[in-house]
């Protein structure tokens, strides 16, 4: 039985699967979410050791959410499948949920190069985790999408959004349940294949209209 299950939501990543699988550390086990990707993601998944869950309703939160509830392990850790993370770095966000310190640990990014991250995508963020802070009362540096916390109570939270408003909806029905939610850095590199979100303009204004969604009805 593995300790951890990784979520790793997918939308052709080919490119960045192995090299993100690879890094996994002993006792976890990825989940790669395949979201309809047309360029052998899951074979490529499959083929490395991973369990292929398909989730053919697109949005990053609706891959998420699979992966959540096919999750079995008493921990679940979430990434991106991009690598833009160094998942051999889990542990440090995982390990404090486990040892019962906090109920959620959360990644906070540190770019390791200009590239990894373009300005308006940083701006944006700084200026959404003092919104977060302000809401739900915990103090945030960044809102990523590598985080862990227990199965059971993760589900319990209910968590309605299947787009790019999922992680913040995340923290804040947490915040609001009262979880104790700390955060610890990890290394953000630039992705692996084709930016989708953040190096777009159509993704970004998603990205701001789902999560400004989400403050209105969550907080
Ligand atoms: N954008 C997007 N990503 C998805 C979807 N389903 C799964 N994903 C995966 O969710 C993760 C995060 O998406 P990214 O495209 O990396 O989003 P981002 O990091 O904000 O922006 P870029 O890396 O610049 O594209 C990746 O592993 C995607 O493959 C979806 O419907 N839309
Ligand atoms: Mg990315």
């Amino acid at each position: 039985m593995f300790r951890v299950d990784v979520v790793l939501p997918c939308l052709n990543e080919a490119a960045a699967l192995p090299q993100v699988l690879a890094s996994l550390p002993p006792g976890y086990r990825a989940i790669v979410v395949d979201n309809g990707s047309t360029d052998g993601s899951a074979h490529i998944a499959d083929a490395a050791g991973a369990r292929v869950v398909r989730e053919t309703r697109r949005g990053y939160g609706a891959a998420v959410h699979a992966g959540l509830t096919a999750a079995e392990a008493p921990i679940v850790a979430f990434a991106d499948a991009d690598a833009s993370f160094d998942l051999s770095e889990l542990p440090a966000i995982v390990d404090p949920v486990a040892s019962g310190e906090v109920d959620m640990m959360l990644g906070f990014r540190v770019a390791q190069t200009r590239g990894a991250w373009p300005w308006h995508a940083r701006l944006a963020n700084r200026y959404l985790a003092r919104r977060i802070s302000a809401a739900a009362r915990v103090p945030l540096r960044d809102l990523g999408p590598m985080r862990a916390a227990r199965r059971e109570p993760l589900l319990d939270l209910g968590i309605r959004d299947r787009r790019s408003g999922y992680p913040l909806e995340t923290v804040l029905r947490a915040a609001a349940a009262g979880w104790r939610i700390a955060e610890a850095p990890v290394r953000y590199r630039p992705r692996v294949g084709v930016s989708k979100v953040t190096g777009t303009v159509r993704g970004t204004a998603i990205a701001i209209a789902d999560m400004s969604r989400v403050l209105r009805e969550v907080s």
